[in-house]
């Protein structure tokens, strides 16, 4: 849902730029289910990529041989695996550049392709393939998730956003903003992941909301570094609400509640909405 909504705000004069997830899947070489161009890349490599091909476009235009108007944006689509982890020297190196293009991330907080695996992108507290909850380790993930909306900040980039296919709205008017500004341009989406996180596909839109109203998933973008919170619900739901009923968060409620956890992880959300002066 959240690439149909992109590519709905992005329009049809596109080439996607895509590291190996589950989004290469949708393609079968050589037909794809996309309307615009499609250029699958090696996990790290996706804005190495963008840049191949925002200077082929560039040259062509300086040459001749393509219109101004017929120029293409250039739209690097990866999950949290490469964002957050594997493609983030050359993300760095495409942001210090200046390069002009948008970065889709769709975070499922995992490697999903491959079976669930932890990434950077993980949250506390969740059950993955590599980090099953045990005698050892009872909580699951032991390590916070990584802020990559910080990390692309620290680079000064035009536009940074959050979105969510709960708030098409939200999303739409973000592609709008960014559209004016050259540069990189970011848009993390928290993505259900009805397999990995143990939930059924018809909730998917549900959770991506509840992640919202608990305060879990901050709607935001920041301009040239200046943050605004787009959507701020007037009271948050307990964290709690959004965890129970996803199978990765299972065992921090059967077969005994880990108290000491499930306080940790809604401390972390009270904790950021209370640095954002939005909870008092
Ligand atoms: C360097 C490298 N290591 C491992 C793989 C195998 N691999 C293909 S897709 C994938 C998971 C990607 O995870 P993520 O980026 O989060 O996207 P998702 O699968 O969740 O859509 C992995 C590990 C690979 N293609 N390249």
């Amino acid at each position: 849902m959240t690439l149909r909504h992109c590519l709905k705000a992005l329009g049809d004069r596109v080439v996607i730029v895509n590291a190996a997830s589950c989004f290469t899947l949708l393609a079968i070489y050589p037909l794809s289910p996309f309307r615009n161009s499609w250029l699958y890349t090696a996990m790290a490599s996706a804005p190495a990529g963008a840049q191949g091909v925002r200077d082929a476009l560039d040259v062509l235009i300086e040459k001749g041989k393509l219109d101004f108007e017929e120029d293409l944006k250039v739209v690097v689509l990866t999950g949290d695996g490469s964002a957050y982890d594997m493609g983030l020297s050359s993300t760095s190196g495409a942001l210090y550049r200046n390069l002009d293009f948008y970065y889709i991330c769709y975070d499922n907080e995992a490697y999903g392709n491959t079976g669930f695996q932890e990434s950077g992108a993980t949250p506390l507290g969740s059950k993955t393939t590599t980090t099953p909850p045990g005698e050892r380790h009872p909580i699951g993930s032991e390590l916070p998730k990584k802020d990559l909306f910080e990390i692309w900040k620290s680079h000064r980039p035009p536009y940074l956003a959050t979105i969510s296919p709960a708030y098409p709205i939200d999303l739409i008017n973000k592609f709008r903003r960014a559209g004016q500004h050259r540069g990189p341009k970011l848009f993390i989406s928290l993505a259900p992941c009805p397999p990995g996180w143990g939930t059924d596909p018809s909730r998917s839109v549900d959770l991506a909301k509840l992640a919202v109203e608990t305060g879990v998933w901050a709607l935001k973008e920041a301009v040239f570094g200046e943050v605004g919170h787009t959507v701020v619900p007037k009271r948050f739901k307990p964290v709690e609400e959004y965890l129970r009923g996803q199978g990765r968060f299972a065992h921090l409620f059967r077969p005994a509640r880990q108290e000491e956890t499930l306080r940790e992880i809604q401390e972390r959300v009270d904790e950021y909405w209370r640095l954002h002066k939005l909870l008092l």
